[in-house]
């Protein structure tokens, strides 16, 4: 197996690229793929700075090193959402991957900040946890950047995971969430400018990229994802590639180019709803936010059982009233 560009011994394949790479030039088509996917769709400025949302997993790891190796002003938010070790294993490589590069991370954690933790709020909420867990964590990137004055929240969303999430909503017509699933969402009505640089880049090549580049990285799955629909959805997906490489890649570039447009109408139409949630003043379609529900159930379980006791539903969110946004 030899390097595409140099001829040189490869240690990696890349099939829907029918291409064979060396480390270096492996790292340099990482590179290359980022850079191309910022300037594709207009993700970022040199004098941007940006807030990344970091899970302490491959993906948000090596988007962070990307940024901050092609000289982008990048700082971490973690968000301890108290699933146990899982939690503290995660929370473990994002500070000492911050530490080792003196980047700046900054943590909020769900049972210390708000008074539950995602497990119980999802119980409380009758939520299934990845959708408790989706809400509260964009909340929280959508506050910390408008309060902290970041440009753009940057997510590790890779090539698959797109590809999976686009599969998902097609299959059942969701077309209120295929009209914001975009690389880029602009910033608008509070909310700030989201961004992916990782599209042009499969999982495979991400766990790789922290291999070569010696990143700690959580390996272990959540615990709360067994069962979750997406995960099938990236099985099924991955089956198909193995038979016919570059099917994910032609599936969502495809949507991109051909059918995304298609459905502007509808998220044009969700923006008009919006008014500052009575909770924490992010934008919303009700009176309170989606994040400002579940810590008000969650809180108010929590004084039930005893558990989180001292914590009031009210003052939680008084505490947090601000300029806020949620993606909910
Ligand atoms: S952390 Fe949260 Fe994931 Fe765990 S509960 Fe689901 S969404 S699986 S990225
Ligand atoms: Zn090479
Ligand atoms: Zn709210």
């Amino acid at each position: 197996m030899k390097c595409r560009v140099c001829r040189g011994p490869a240690v990696i394949d890349v099939r829907r690229q029918n291409a064979n790479y060396c480390v270096e030039h492996f790292l340099r088509m990482c590179r290359d793929q980022v850079n191309k996917a910022i300037e594709q769709f207009a993700m970022l400025n040199p004098q941007d700075r940006a807030l990344v949302a970091v899970s302490g997993g491959k993906d948000s790891l090596a988007v962070w090193d990307l940024l901050s190796e092609a000289g982008y002003e990048a700082d971490g938010l973690y968000v301890g959402l108290g699933i146990g070790d899982y939690s503290d294993a995660s929370r473990g490589c994002a500070r000492r991957f911050a530490d080792q590069r003196g980047l700046e991370l900054i943590e909020v954690d769900l049972l210390e900040d708000f008074g539950f933790d995602l497990p119980s709020g999802a119980r409380a909420a009758r939520r299934v946890p990845c959708s408790a867990c989706g809400l509260t964590k964009r909340h929280l990137f959508d506050k910390a950047a408008v309060q902290g004055g970041y440009d753009v929240v940057v997510t590790g969303h890779n090539l698959d995971d797109e590809a999976a999430v686009l599969f998902g909503n097609a299959l059942r017509w969701h077309t209120d969430y295929l009209a914001r699933q975009l690389p880029v969402l602009p910033e608008r009505d509070g909310f700030p400018k989201k961004v992916k640089p990782l599209v042009r880049l499969g999982e495979r090549e991400t766990a790789a990229y922290c291999v070569l580049r010696g990143i700690d990285y959580i390996v272990q799955e959540c615990p709360l994802a067994a069962g979750n629909r997406h995960l099938g959805y990236k099985e099924a997906l991955n089956e198909i590639e193995a038979t016919s490489p570059g099917t994910k890649f032609d599936f969502y570039f495809g949507f991109l180019a051909r059918a995304a447009a298609l459905f502007r109408p509808i998220a044009e139409a969700d923006h008009q709803n919006l008014a500052g949630c009575l909770g924490c003043g992010a934008p919303t379609t009700a009176e309170l936010c989606a994040f400002c529900r579940l810590t008000e159930r969650a809180t108010r379980a929590g004084r039930g059982a005893g558990a989180g006791a001292e914590v009031d539903g009210a003052a939680v969110l008084s505490a947090h009233r601000g300029p806020v946004a949620d993606g909910a």
